[in-house]
């Protein structure tokens, strides 16, 4: 242990620990912009400099190691000078839009601002770099004009994701954050995962919003709409009302809805339970005719680009099934609609889903089985929040509601989706039960479960050993791609969720998410879980009606023709 002064007050702290750690054990709250815990620890923006005894320079705290008897001083005139100096620095070539910026309730840079007590900027008049917005692709939108610089989504990019869409280009003054040669997102190997949504101070990243045109259909008496939630959705959006992280909202979430304005409130974990259906008995026939192992889930959109942008060889491991998000779509415009007699041109199909990808998703030309693309629109759960917000509805004051029958029931192997390792676990439930004929006796696959990088086991079908493995990040997907591509895989059956944690970490998800409030919704999850009267997807009785009078059977040819896909290299 190190022990050392700040602001005369000793400390005690491990050693290997940074003085801006140190500071925050004596209660001291020193500002940062660039740092991120584990992700971005670089020191650019120089907002957490302080004065250490001994030091010629002030130091940047996030990145100074503490030392036996250092005294540091987090607060004289020189380091509220300094300090100031770097933020008003960073706001003379700032577009100064706060009003009208996406991150006008939440920007990190205007609370800096705020808690170093800037009242005025000193060099407005100088030279302004000026770049334009690039709105190339149908989920995230860049807008040069509000970065600072800060590269949390260059770190978070290619640590984390191991993507490299975006880096820094140019020296100094010219420096811009892009994707490689200044080329737009749409043609940089970008996901659209949106984990640079979640670190961005500001709003330099953002999501694309598609509110209007969902206020536009909710004001069309011609159209019925209908709306989904995904099963991450519901364990976040508290968190924009004030709600601790990790609360369950799901009452208050469907009665928002309503209130809103949707038609009929339904449940993606409905679909999820049916992906159950068709991916599990996708896997017995190919472990059983000798198909292509192991095979690999397919319902999370950034992963699937990730697989086609960075191995195209090997989409052929891919189930063939489609997301629930956009299996829910196409029964919706069929289904659905042949049920209750409503012409599918008038349906339209809103998703809430916790994810910026989801957006692409649902652009992707093959997205049209039905003869109509499966969703209209994808809103993120923030643009949720923004909705209730917009429609003065009072989150808290809302009374629970249940979802509309029938696409709104569900089970909790469809909610644990939202984890990861829930797909997994779900579809471990069904598959063990339809092979083995007996009875699970405990539905918790605890191996699956957790923020660990790369889960695996053996799971024994009555003699039938399968190896499977989980993944979340996509530096922990690459893990189980090289194997796959140097031969070495053991597995038989892998589930991938692009980000870190499932959809419950997700790029539309409330910001700030990190590796605590990730964690707090993943024990939401499968707190909810054991509450729900079913919990195995064969078990959904609208699922089993759904086969016996729409579909035929799992892997039938219209479910083939309206729950399955293919991809792209
Ligand atoms: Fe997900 Fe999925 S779990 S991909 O994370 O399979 O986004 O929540 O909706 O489609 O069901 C997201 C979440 C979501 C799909 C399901």
């Amino acid at each position: 242990m190190i022990n050392l002064f700040i602001d005369g007050k000793e400390v005690e702290v491990p050693e290997g620990s940074t003085v801006l750690q140190a500071a925050e054990k004596a209660g001291k709250k020193i500002p940062t912009l660039c740092f991120l815990k584990d992700i971005n620890e670089i020191g650019a923006c120089r907002v957490c400099l302080v004065e250490v005894e001994g030091a010629r320079n002030l130091l940047a705290s996030c990145v100074t190691p503490v030392s036996e008897g250092m005294k540091v001083l987090t607060n004289t005139p020189r380091v509220r000078r300094a300090r100031k100096l770097q933020v008003e620095l960073l706001l003379s070539n700032h577009e100064m839009n706060c009003p009208t910026c996406i991150r006008n309730g939440n920007c990190e840079l205007k609370q800096v601002a705020e808690e170093l007590g800037i009242r005025e900027i000193r060099f407005n008049d100088g030279k302004k770099t000026t770049y334009s917005k690039d709105n190339s692709t149908p989920a995230l939108i860049r807008d040069p004009g509000k970065c600072i610089l800060c590269r949390r989504c260059v770190s978070v990019c290619s640590n984390v994701q191991t993507v490299e869409a975006i880096v820094p280009i140019g020296r100094g003054f010219d420096t811009v954050i892009a994707p490689s040669g200044l080329k737009n997102l749409a043609d940089s190997p970008c996901v659209k995962c949106g984990q640079c949504v979640l670190v961005c101070p500001t709003g330099a990243l953002t999501e694309k919003e598609y509110i209007e045109e969902v206020w536009a259909a909710l004001d069309d008496p011609k159209k019925h709409v209908v709306v989904q939630t995904a099963p991450a959705t519901r364990v976040a959006i508290g968190q924009e009302f004030g709600y601790e992280p990790g609360s369950i909202n799901t009452g208050q979430m469907v009665a928002a809805l309503r209130a809103l304005g949707f038609d009929r409130v339904f449940d993606t974990d409905f679909t999820a339970d049916l992906t159950i259906m068709e991916e599990g008995t996708e896997l017995l026939h190919r472990l059983k005719n000798g198909g292509k192992l192991p095979m690999i889930t397919s319902c999370s959109p950034g992963w699937i680009n990730f697989i086609e942008t960075f191995y195209g060889d090997y989409i052929d491991h891919l189930s063939t099934c489609k997301s629930p998000q956009q299996m829910f779509g196409a029964l919706t415009k069929t289904y659905y609609a042949e049920k209750f007699n409503i012409d599918p041109a008038d349906i339209v199909c809103v998703s809430i889903m916790p994810c910026t990808a989801k957006k692409f998703e649902a652009r992707r030309p093959e997205m049209i089985s039905s003869g109509y693309p499966d969703v209209d629109y994808v809103l993120t759960t923030r643009e949720l929040a923004r909705m209730i917000k917009q429609a003065g509805i009072k989150f808290d004051e809302l009374e629970e509601e249940e979802y509309d029958e029938p696409l709104g029931i569900s089970t909790g192997a469809g909610l644990i989706f939202g984890a990861t390792g829930g797909v997994m676990e779900a579809a471990l439930r069904t598959v063990y039960e339809i092979v083995t004929k007996k009875e699970l006796e405990n539905l918790e696959f605890e191996f699956a479960r957790g923020l660990e990088d790369v889960k695996e086991t053996e799971i024994d079908l009555d003699g039938t050993k399968v190896r499977v493995a989980v993944a979340h990040g996509l530096k922990n997907a690459r893990k189980l791609l090289d194997q796959i591509k140097n031969g070495e895989s053991p597995y038989h059956f892998i589930e991938i969720m692009c980000c870190p944690g499932g959809c419950i970490g997700g790029g539309g998800q409330p910001i700030p998410t990190n590796t605590e409030i990730r964690q707090k919704r993943i024990e939401a999850i499968y707190k909810e879980d054991k509450n729900m009267p079913l919990r195995k997807s064969h078990e959904n009785p609208v699922v089993q009606v759904l086969y016996k009078d729409f579909l035929g059977e799992p892997l039938s040819e219209k479910s083939h023709q309206l729950l399955h896909t293919h991809y792209t290299k």
